[in-house]
């Protein structure tokens, strides 16, 4: 089992660099998505852990981290990066038994980590200021500097590739940051801040505080102390938090999540597309904000994308994550629960196939069958709704026209994908598809560690991953100086 592979007590929480037990001492079970059984205990943090890490935040600022050149940060995590790829097998282990993905999913997950740590270590002395044209004597230029504490409260889907993109851009730019990640899965946050401590990041620069949302995750948002908080989470608790956030006017970055859709013309490629279609909604069970869960196919192909559709989930199999089959289970019972619940508001709705529960699964773990449904109306639940499930509808369309009505036709906007040989019609589609992500003739670009990411509407706003992200975890100092 990953877990004897643990080297630390993963019912401590990590700040300064040391091993300390929740100043209220409490603990919260962690469950195995797999077979519903507990796994450990993890620290349940509250307000006082989390004051204790922005001060320790803080410390780090005003000495060593705060004092350290840009090259020598991104040294360090490119250090970390390596490590991360060394531990590869024990990281992917954690995380797929914490997360309940399957295990070369969970590798992906690990490689990526590593990935950002890598761009961001290079990108660290890459930000540059500006000098600007003003009045005759004066000397105008630009310096970016770190917001200085930068608060973390990350959700259990991808706890190492959100890690990758939020904490290494703000390390990279010299904030001290503090981590809240999931009380469903928080093993390889724990495990990453002992790998960076080891690679030689400085004590307070990287902390980590489990416990609960409303507990933990209030403190973190609300703490006068944190001068940027990043979320990723549902978009209800993405309002709460830039509530909390207001109460000290600290700036937010929020990933909320969508209702992505792939738009398929007739003139497509779709031995290419297939791949595509279905991964982008099955993967990771489709808990997965990017997920493409809306398939908007033009009348023609309609019957054929859905049959070769069909033929791919009739062979999926979903069990136990170590397993590594196509799917592994749900995060909980009360996701579980959530996606059930959609289904069963699909009752009516054309079913064209499923995938199967393999007969050797755990009869306590999470898992619902991967379900595409086909000719849903759009405004239909399913089809508006996020449901962070294995579930994708097929909508028809006629044109281009109404091909962009239902596309920008939800709360969201996130990523959208369009399958077309014409060039004329892709940069037109580009242009009016309301997401902050558009790709023409794939979906994701490979993980894109290095592709700008972030939502609009519901999905949220500011950008991570990519030197785009870089900006957001900093702030720009204006320098005027008048010389004779
Ligand atoms: O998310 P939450 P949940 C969506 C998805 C899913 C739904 C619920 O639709 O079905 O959200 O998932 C912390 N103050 N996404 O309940 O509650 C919490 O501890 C501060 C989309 O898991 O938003 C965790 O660390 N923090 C998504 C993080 O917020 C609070 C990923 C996310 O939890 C808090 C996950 C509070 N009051 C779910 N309450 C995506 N965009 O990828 C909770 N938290």
């Amino acid at each position: 089992m990953a877990i004897d592979d643990l080297w630390f007590d993963p019912a401590l929480c990590f700040i300064a660099n040391e091993w300390v037990r929740p100043v209220e001492g409490g603990q919260l079970a962690l469950n195995n998505p797999s077979d519903g059984k507990q796994i450990c205990q993890i620290a349940r943090g509250t307000s006082a852990d989390i004051d204790l890490a922005v001060t320790q935040a803080q410390t780090a600022l005003q000495g060593e981290w705060g004092r350290m050149s840009a090259v020598e940060r991104g040294r360090i995590l490119s250090r970390i990066g390596q490590r991360v790829l060394e531990m590869v097998d024990i990281l992917a282990r954690l995380e797929s038994l914490d997360v309940g993905k399957p295990l070369s999913q969970a590798r992906a997950d690990v490689v990526a980590l590593a990935r950002y740590m890598e761009f961001y270590g290079g990108a660290a002395d890459k930000v540059h200021g500006a000098t600007l044209p003003y009045l005759d004597g004066y000397t105008v230029y630009t310096l970016r500097e770190p917001h200085g504490v930068t608060g973390h409260i990350i959700p259990w889907n991808y706890p190492m590739q959100i890690i990758g993109r939020s904490v290494g851009a703000a390390l990279a730019m010299g904030n001290a940051a503090v981590l809240k990640p999931a009380e469903e899965a928080c093993l390889t946050a724990l495990a990453f801040a002992d790998i960076a401590r080891e690679a030689g990041l400085p004590a307070g620069a990287l902390n980590v505080v489990p416990g609960l949302g409303a507990e933990a995750g209030a403190a973190l948002s609300a703490h006068p102390g944190v001068h940027h908080i990043s979320f990723t989470g549902s978009a209800g608790v993405g309002k709460l938090i830039q509530t909390a956030a207001a109460s000290h006017v600290a700036p937010v970055t929020l990933e909320l999540g969508g209702k992505s859709p792939q738009l398929v013309f007739n003139d497509a490629d779709l031995d290419a597309a297939l791949p595509f279609l279905v991964n982008a909604g099955i993967q990771n069970a489709g808990q997965t904000c990017s997920a493409s869960s809306r398939i908007l196919v033009q009348r023609q192909s309609h019957d054929e994308v859905v049959e070769r559709m069909a033929e791919r989930y009739r062979s999926l199999q979903v069990g136990p994550a170590l397993s590594d089959l196509d799917l592994g289970p749900l995060i909980s019972a009360r996701q579980r629960d959530i996606v059930n619940g959609f289904l069963e508001q699909g009752s009516e709705l054309c079913t064209a196939a499923q995938g199967c529960i393999v007969d050797d699964a755990p009869s306590g773990g999470f898992y619902v069958p991967p379900t595409l449904f086909t000719q849903v109306n759009p405004d239909h639940i399913l089809a508006q709704q996020e449901i962070f499930g294995p579930v994708q509808v097929v909508i028809p369309f006629d044109d281009d026209d109404e091909a962009i009505a239902i596309a920008n036709g939800t709360d969201f906007g996130l990523v959208a994908s369009i399958w077309s040989r014409d060039g004329g019609r892709q940069m037109r589609m580009a242009r009016q598809l309301r997401a902050g992500q558009v790709f023409i003739n794939n979906y994701g670009a490979g993980g894109g560690v290095e592709l700008p990411f972030g939502g609009t509407g519901q999905s949220g706003h500011g950008r991570e991953k990519g030197f785009e992200a870089l900006y957001g975890f900093s702030t720009l100092k204006t320098v005027a100086a008048r010389h004779d």
